[in-house]
C-alpha cells in the first residue's frame, strides 16, 4: 500500500480512501504546465465515490482539461459495505457526466478490454482531450484483509457464496489464458513456463524482504515532513 517509485512514474499510494486522487490531480497539472506529454492515472475503489475530493478533482480536471484518467475499480464492496447499501444505482461511471467528462463502463475482468480502454484514454489525454473516467467492473475474491474471504456462513459473514462462485468463473487470469490458448498466441507449455517464472520472482522478492534488516531507529524521522 505504501509504495512509491518516481523513476517508473509510480507517484505513490496512500492508505486514505480517495487520498491519491488529489495527488494525481497535482501530477496531471504539472504535466499540463510542463507540456511533457505525460498522463496521470489515478486508481481508486468504489468506496472513494463517497469522498468529496473525488468531485472537487473531477471539476478541476475538467476545467483545466488535464491529462488525467480516473480509473475506478468497482469491486462491489468497500470493506464490508456492499455498493447497493450506499448507492441508489450501481452506475459509478455516470458521476463524470455533470462535469462533461467522457466516461465508460468497462468489463474489468477482461484483460483486452481494459488494455484497449486504457490505451484510448491515454491517446485522448495526450491530444488534450482529457480527462477521461473509466469504471472497471470487477470483484474481490478474498476478504478485505487477511486470508478470510468473508463468505456467508463464516464468522465475517457478508457475501453470498453463490455470488463469489459466479465471479470466480469470470476470473480475468483464467479468461485471458483461455483466450491466448484458443488463439494460438501461446502454448500451454509456454503458459506454464511464465507461471513458474512469476512464482520464482515472487518467492525471491518475498525472501529478500524477509531477510532484509529492519530500519534503524535513527531513521525514524527520515522522509517525514512537518
Ligand atoms: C478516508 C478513509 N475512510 C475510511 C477508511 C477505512 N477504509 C479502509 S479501506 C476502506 C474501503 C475501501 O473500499 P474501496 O474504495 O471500494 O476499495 P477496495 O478495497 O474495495 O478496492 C475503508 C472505508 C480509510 N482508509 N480512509
Ligand atoms: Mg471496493
Amino acid at each position: 500500500m505504501h509504495i512509491i517509485d518516481p523513476d517508473k512514474g509510480m507517484m505513490g499510494s496512500a492508505p486514505i480512501v480517495a487520498g491519491t486522487i488529489s495527488l494525481s490531480l497535482g501530477a496531471a497539472l504539472a504535466a499540463s504546465i510542463r507540456k511533457d506529454n505525460r498522463v496521470a492515472v489515478c486508481f481508486f475503489g468504489d468506496g472513494a465515490t463517497g469522498e468529496g475530493v473525488l468531485y472537487e478533482s473531477l471539476n478541476f480536471a475538467a476545467l483545466r482539461k488535464l491529462p488525467m484518467i480516473f480509473a475506478c475499480e468497482n469491486n462491489l464492496y468497500a470493506t464490508h459495505m456492499p455498493v447497493q447499501a450506499c448507492r441508489v444505482k450501481n452506475n459509478i461511471y455516470k458521476i463524470a457526466e455533470p462535469f462533461l467528462i467522457e466516461s465508460h463502463e468497462i468489463d474489468g475482468n477482461d484483460v483486452l478490454q481494459v488494455y484497449e480502454a486504457g490505451q484510448k484514454a491515454v491517446e485522448e489525454c495526450r491530444k488534450g482531450e482529457g480527462p477521461v473516467f473509466l469504471e472497471f467492473l470487477t470483484y474481490r475474491f478474498r476478504g478485505h484483509v487477511g486470508p478470510d474471504d468473508n463468505i456467508q456462513g463464516t464468522h465475517t459473514d457478508i457475501r453470498p457464496k453463490q455470488e463469489v462462485e459466479e465471479w470466480r468463473k469470470k476470473d480475468p487470469i483464467i479468461r485471458f489464458e483461455k483466450y491466448l490458448l484458443e488463439n494460438n498466441v501461446l502454448s500451454s507449455d509456454e503458459l506454464e513456463e511464465i507461471s513458474k517464472e512469476v512464482e520464482k520472482e515472487v518467492e525471491e522478492t518475498h525472501l529478500f524482504a524477509k531477510n532484509s534488516p529492519y530500519p534503524h531507529e535513527s531513521e525514524l524521522e527520515k522522509y517525514v515532513f512537518g
